[in-house]
């Protein structure tokens, strides 16, 4: 191995020797002409070949050397067998929306709720109450007319309408003042002979007017404080006031007038004056 070794590193100092040389002779004969004599006078010429030396041992593993340039691509493979499960793929877009789903069922019943304040109710029970008393006077009214309109009578000037409510004679008129009225007279032959046909028409026997001798006994005046005139229908007999209390005068349903006393209860007729134009 020594001397394998030896003779390598014999044969190429003698290279390296040769090397040197020629170098330094290129060097003078470059740099310096001058030398070119001298170079000539020293040449020495290369000896004969040397025995060929034996087979040197393996050297050392070289460096990896660097990546090649990438191959042409290859010819498409045959389909090979099912291969593992791949990796999850990304998620993908939103979708459409969907159909409305169906009704739920109902839920259960919530608590019971807290007990609300306690309101000003003084002044709506007040307005509630003023309005009760309102309808109770409109549902008055309106009973009323609805019994006039059944039953009225009329000349040109007046309504008359029959009460069938049983009260005395100061009842009676105030009862028909207080619609705007007074209790009917008969100052004449055709407005009495209406009020007769009505009362008779009515079914009733006997009914209050307004007239009386209350201020003054045997002077008989309307409820208008107007005298008597031309006009009077009293019964044959009549009137005969026999115990001093027959004050007040009634129609019988003949049309004819009987003295009375105030204090029967009976029905009873209010005229009304219509609104003049
Ligand atoms: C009106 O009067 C009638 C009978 O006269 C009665 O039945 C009715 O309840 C009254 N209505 C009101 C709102 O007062
Ligand atoms: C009728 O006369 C009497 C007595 O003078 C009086 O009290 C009454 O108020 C009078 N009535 C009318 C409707 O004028
Ligand atoms: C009463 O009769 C007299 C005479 O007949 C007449 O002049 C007068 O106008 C009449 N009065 C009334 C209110 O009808
Ligand atoms: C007149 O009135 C009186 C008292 O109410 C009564 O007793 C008498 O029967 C009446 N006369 C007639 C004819 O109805
Ligand atoms: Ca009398
Ligand atoms: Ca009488």
């Amino acid at each position: 191995m020594s001397s394998k070794k030896e003779q390598q590193l014999r044969k190429y100092g003698t290279l390296v020797v040769l090397f040197i040389f020629q170098v330094q002779i290129f060097g003078f004969d470059v740099d310096n002409r001058p030398t070119t004599d001298v170079c000539s006078t020293h040449t020495i010429l290369p000896g004969p070949k040397g025995d060929e030396g034996e087979k040197g041992d393996r050297g050392e593993v070289g460096r990896q050397g660097k990546v090649g340039p990438k191959g042409p691509k290859g010819n498409k493979g045959t389909v090979g067998d099912i291969g593992d499960q791949g990796m999850i793929g990304k998620i993908g877009p939103i979708g459409g929306k969907g159909d409305k789903g169906a009704k739920g069922f109902s839920g259960v019943p919530g608590k019971k709720g807290k007990a609300g304040t306690v309101c000003d109710c003084g002044r709506y029970r007040r307005v509630v109450g003023q309005l009760n008393v309102n309808v109770a006077r409109l549902n008055t009214s309106i009973k009323f007319v609805k019994n006039v309109i059944a039953g009225i009578r009329e000349t040109d000037e007046k309504f008359y309408y029959i009460v069938k409510e049983e009260k005395n004679y100061r009842e009676a008129l105030m009862h028909c003042r207080d619609r705007g009225g007074t209790l009917a007279m008969p100052k004449d032959e055709a407005t009495n002979d209406l009020i007769a046909d009505y009362v008779s028409k009515s079914g009733l026997f006997r009914a209050f007017i307004g007239m009386n001798d209350i201020e003054k006994e045997g002077q008989f005046v309307y409820a208008d404080n107007t005298s008597l005139q031309n006009y009077s229908n009293w019964k044959e007999g009549e009137p005969n006031d026999p115990a001093g209390r027959e004050d007040c005068v009634e129609m019988l349903s003949t049309g004819e007038w009987n003295d009375s006393e105030c204090q029967v209860t009976i029905y009873f007729v209010c005229e009304f004056l219509k609104r003049r134009k």
